[in-house]
């Protein structure tokens, strides 16, 4: 699972990524672009890891993406190619400034945000102007009447840009389960799940979100975003400071926890992701999979030999395991049922399957 952080020139953007990535983050090649691997926060998990104490514990995680830094350059250019090298992540994490800053003076949340919308659809509409006139040089000889593949594919990019063009967001476009496999590859930015982090002032984190901020999140709450509020620079701050110091620090600064736990699993939660437990000796995991997947996928992701050889899969839910005390117990009391292929993998499911090679 791959977020992009997108914002403004010097939204903070930066500053986010090392708080979320705190050391994990590698350079990708020349582009400037970096990506961190990131665990997500889950107590589920670490219950599961203090019971069995396996050998080997391994969280979820999501990658977050930051693109390379603005140096100046004009804004609309400057997101345009950042869009563009961002293009396969999975879903977008809006940043955007939300404190008063030396240089770009009083923050403006609500139109930054719109601003970055509005380019997000400039994007697509540019992306189907490109492919129609493609479509349009290939089917020029094409006789009117006759339906192939790319002629359908042609008349639903026209239906879109048409869409566009009258001011209309794609999410509001219904599309049939035919057309999202036709536009399955395209990478449609203003489809892509998104949430909304604003970046608060030193002395604004913690605190219930006022003012500007304020007005940024009554915006997303309108508009069905996640909305999440931090001070980007204050958590790189804390994120890297020794472990031991971070208590300390946190409670020098009036704050509980660090925010960016919040932010990671808002973020994961954003993409649509849920997760399902393996837990035992010598590992416990927690796996990531599409919500509405099946039973058979879960055992899929574990192992191709496992899901060939699928008998049954064992499942009973994390709070199910937890109000028992153990799997064993859960067993005990009959509360572990059991599933064939078919079964709709829940949030918080802890799984074995049954499987013969
Ligand atoms: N006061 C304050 N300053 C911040 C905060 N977050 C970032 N900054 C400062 O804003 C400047 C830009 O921060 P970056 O994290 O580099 O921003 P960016 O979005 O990555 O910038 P570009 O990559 O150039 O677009 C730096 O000087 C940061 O120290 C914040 O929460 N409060
Ligand atoms: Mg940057």
């Amino acid at each position: 699972m791959k977020i992009g952080i997108v914002g403004l020139p010097s939204a903070g953007k930066t500053s986010l990524f090392r708080a979320l990535t705190h050391g994990s983050a590698t350079q990708e090649g020349h582009s400037g672009i970096s990506a961190g691997a990131v665990p997500v926060p889950d107590d589920r998990f670490d219950w599961l890891v203090d019971h069995h104490k396996p050998k080997k514990a391994t969280p979820a995680t999501v990658e977050f993406v930051d693109g390379p830094p603005s140096m100046g350059e004009e804004t609309r250019k400057f997101v345009a190619n950042f869009l563009a090298q961002v293009r396969s992540v999975d879903a977008l994490l809006h940043l955007v400034r939300a404190f008063e800053s030396d240089i770009l003076g009083a923050p403006n949340p609500v139109s930054d945000l719109q601003r970055i919308q509005d380019e997000l659809t400039l994007a697509d509409m540019q992306m189907v102007e490109t492919r129609l006139e493609r479509l349009d040089k290939t089917l020029h000889s094409t006789k009117a009447g006759v339906v192939t593949p790319q002629t359908i594919e042609r008349d639903l990019m026209r239906e879109i840009k048409d869409w566009l063009d009258a001011g209309k967001l794609l999410t509001a476009f219904e599309f049939t389960e035919d057309q999202l496999k036709t536009i399955s590859g395209f990478e449609f930015l203003t489809l892509k799940p998104a949430m909304v982090v604003a970046n608060v002032a030193e002395d604004e984190a913690g605190k219930d979100v006022s003012g500007a901020a304020a007005e940024l999140r009554d915006y997303c709450e309108g508009n069905g975003l996640p909305f999440e509020a931090l001070c980007a620079k204050l958590e790189a701050e804390i994120a890297e400071l020794p472990e031991q110091e971070h208590a300390e620090y946190l409670e020098a600064m009036g704050l509980d926890r660090p925010a960016r736990e919040k932010v990671v699993r808002e973020a994961y939660r954003a993409t649509g992701m849920i997760s399902f437990f393996t837990a035992g000796d010598p590992e416990v995991r927690a796996w990531t999979i599409a919500a509405g997947s099946h039973v058979i996928d879960a055992a899929e992701k574990i192992h191709s030999d496992i899901a060939r050889g699928f008998i049954r899969a064992e499942v009973a839910n994390f709070d199910v395991v937890k109000a028992c005390g153990s799997w064993e117990e859960a067993k005990r009391l009959g509360k572990v049922e059991l599933h064939i292929k078919d079964y709709v993998v829940k949030d918080g499911d802890v799984i074995y399957i049954r499987f013969k090679i």
